[in-house]
């Protein structure tokens, strides 16, 4: 084979840093050189942004790879870190969440009270009998009680396993028994397109599976009627009648935070395992970099779930640690309206935007007059997360989210590596649509051949990194030798993400989705990344997934799923034509062989809870059904499709 991922799409646009955002950046150039100078010192540095109660004696502790151990003989306590000292500091006033209910209902919690409805869990919890070590499976909907009750675990070294509220009895029995949790925390129901879900019947269901759980503590959200059972308690009754005193312990570094659950291509799903000091130093570090907070002025918003890695680090522990005001959202984009975001933004002033490319597609979708119907000038910065995002897509948001002006970072980063990797620093880089850039200070990255031969620059392969980083997974659990093998093993030394990326002409790196996706076209290796970037460059195409499906000739062949752009004319002959239209778009960008040997319109694409694409239940489509001349998949089909996938992480799930 010669190459390992061909290099196909060339994009050669390029935006500099606002000057203003430049000129008052919380991190500037030096950051790379400082960390490159001296690794360990810098994220020592980093790690001083944090109250420690005692000192750590070693930055990194490598002696036993891939077993890391970093900030070795520190002691710290991370919900005093992200409420305590805040508070002591005199800025107990200042807002922590504004939370806006699907419904419209809205609560505005201080650092204060914050801190005190924390206190109060963590008095409620040791009160259950959970002590340090001890598991907690959090279950509930995109309320505070969400974050308090994982800030309350950490506070008093519990550690907490969230599972999304959209999962089912099954995926949450299998969670809570690999865990063994001691107590379910979860919520009547949360609202969800307007109007009560139940999540407490899925949970009674996991829950008579599950004889290490306790107590269920039921936050009382919709009010509606649930059944109870012996081992049922309301938050209301207990948590709320909690003292609001508590003086937080410090736990070791190395001390287990939390686990979260991420899928993979096999039934069971892995509990990746966080700890203390290193991961919220990373946390803490990259939301102050790369979304330059500014703790005084911003209002931040992440629009992922709390039930999602993007929801721990950047919603609960990043944004908390660094005494941010922040957005926190119950519901749906399109609830009541396809504007509810932009009215969000508008409302609060929110000045930072984090939220995902399948967010973003989705939106062009919907029409550009939906953002222009909004006064989005509050916004500063915006960042991406969860897929490659297109570059036309990093465009539109640049353009109709940005006001054209704003920089757009998009950031590279997994469940297992906690924290922002590859990014770029909003101040700094001269960014590129489409492209994750540099790895951040402190962090090696690199992109090498079937042999672990780092790629020159323009050539394409697969997403390593060759150092250990403070918030790295440390284990799966109870799994050290899953651990081994799926991360360390596949190259010498390194880490092993499963991306496939491709280094730029000037070194940049470009993520190209999942390798086990990648498709092998007359003995090409093409990633579905670029295929699906270059139809989306095309006017009429909102949102495209493209998969390679056995082809007698080609080995395989690139078939392609696309999503029309609002307004686009598909009924009958418009629709042939776009096609045969886009087929040649496609060639004419990337090449030849790069053509879809079909392409199917469709109104919806099968998507993981998260919003990532699955591409596994399209590939099915395009290989099982005779496809011959159909040229529309019925929506109702991928409709099927989405409703019948249960996808939670990077690919298939459950
Ligand atoms: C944070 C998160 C991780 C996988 C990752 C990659 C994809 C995430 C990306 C990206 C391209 C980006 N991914 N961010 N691909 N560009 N900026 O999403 O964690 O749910 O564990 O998924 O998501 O494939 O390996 P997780």
């Amino acid at each position: 084979m010669s190459e390992a991922l061909a290099n196909l799409l060339n994009e050669t646009r390029q935006f500099p840093p606002p000057a203003e955002l430049a000129a008052n950046a919380n991190v500037t150039v030096d950051a790379y050189a400082e960390a490159a100078g001296d690794r360990l010192a810098f994220w020592a540095e980093q790690a001083g942004r944090l109250a420690w109660a005692k000192q750590w004696d070693q930055v990194l502790d490598w002696s036993n790879p891939p077993f890391a151990k970093w900030f070795v003989g520190g002691r710290l306590n991370v919900a005093y870190n992200c409420l305590d000292r805040h508070v002591e500091a005199g800025l107990g006033d200042r807002v922590a969440i504004h939370w806006e209910g699907e419904p419209g209902d809205t609560r505005t919690i201080t650092y204060a009270d914050l801190h005190r409805m924390t206190c109060q869990a963590a008095n409620a919890l040791t009160e259950l009998g959970v002590t340090a070590g001890d598991r907690v499976a959090i279950y509930l909907p995109m309320v505070p009680e969400a974050a308090v009750a994982m800030l309350a675990c950490a506070r008093i070294g519990a550690t907490h396993s969230v599972v999304f509220g959209g999962f089912s009895a099954d995926a949450l029995t299998n969670r809570i028994q690999d865990a063994t949790a001691k107590v379910v925390i979860t919520a009547d129901g949360g609202y969800r397109r307007g109007k009560p879900s139940a999540l407490k019947p899925t949970v009674d269901e996991a829950v008579a599976n599950c004889p290490s759980v306790e107590h269920v503590l039921v936050v009382r959200r919709t009010g509606e009627e649930v059944a109870w059972t012996a081992k049922d308690l309301w938050w209301h009754q207990t948590v709320e009648q909690a003292s609001t005193e508590h003086a937080a312990e410090p736990f070791d570094a190395e001390h287990p935070l939390f686990i979260l659950y991420t899928s993979g291509t096999t039934a069971r799903p892995k509990g990746i395992l966080h700890t203390t000091g290193g991961y919220l130093t990373q946390v803490s570090y990259t939301a102050h970099a790369v979304f330059d907070l500014k703790p005084e002025t911003d209002v931040y918003w992440c629009t992922a779930d709390i039930g999602w890695v993007t929801g721990h680090s950047y919603i609960v522990y990043g944004p908390l640690a660094n005494g941010a005001t922040q957005v926190m959202y119950e519901g749906t984009p399109d609830t009541p309206h396809k504007g509810r975001f932009w009215e969000i933004v508008d409302k609060y002033q929110v000045s930072i935007l984090y939220t995902a490319p399948t967010l973003i597609r989705t939106m062009m979708k919907w029409g550009d007059d939906i953002p222009a119907g909004f006064d989005l000038s509050s916004l500063r910065l915006l960042g991406s997360v969860g897929e490659p995002i297109n570059p036309e897509a990093w465009m539109w948001y640049r353009q109709h989210v940005g006001g054209g002006e704003l920089p757009v970072v998009d950031t590279w980063w997994q469940t297992e590596t906690g924290a922002i990797m590859i990014s770029p620093l909003p101040g700094v880089t001269e960014t590129k649509p489409g492209s994750a850039m540099t790895p951040l200070p402190g962090i090696v990255a690199d992109v090498v051949d079937d042999q672990g031969q780092s790629v020159p620059n323009g050539g394409g392969g697969y997403l390593v990194l060759r150092e250990p980083w403070p918030s790295m997974l440390r284990t799966i659990w109870g799994d050290d030798n899953r651990f081994v093998e799926t991360y360390w093993s596949r190259f010498e030394g390194m880490y092993f993400a499963g991306d496939g990326a491709k280094k730029d002409d000037d070194g940049h790196i470009w993520l190209l989705g999942r390798v086990d996706d990648v498709m092998l076209v007359s003995g090409h290796n093409i990633s579905t990344t670029e295929v699906e970037s270059a139809l989306v460059s095309h006017p009429s195409v909102a949102e495209a997934a493209v998969v390679g499906a056995t082809d007698p000739t080609t080995g395989q062949a690139i078939v392609a799923f696309a999503i029309p752009r609002g307004t686009t004319d598909t009924a009958g002959e418009a629709g042939e034509k776009l096609i045969a239209e886009l087929r040649n778009h496609v060639a004419k960008t990337l090449g030849p062989i790069a053509k879809p040997r079909q392409i199917l319109l469709v109104a919806e694409l099968p998507k993981t809870r998260s919003g990532k694409i699955m591409r596994r239940l399209l590939r099915d489509v395009a290989e099982n059904r005779s496809l011959g001349d159909v040229t529309t998949l019925q929506d109702s089909s991928v409709m099927e499709l989405i409703s019948s996938g249960m996808g939670g992480g990077k690919s298939d799930e459950d």
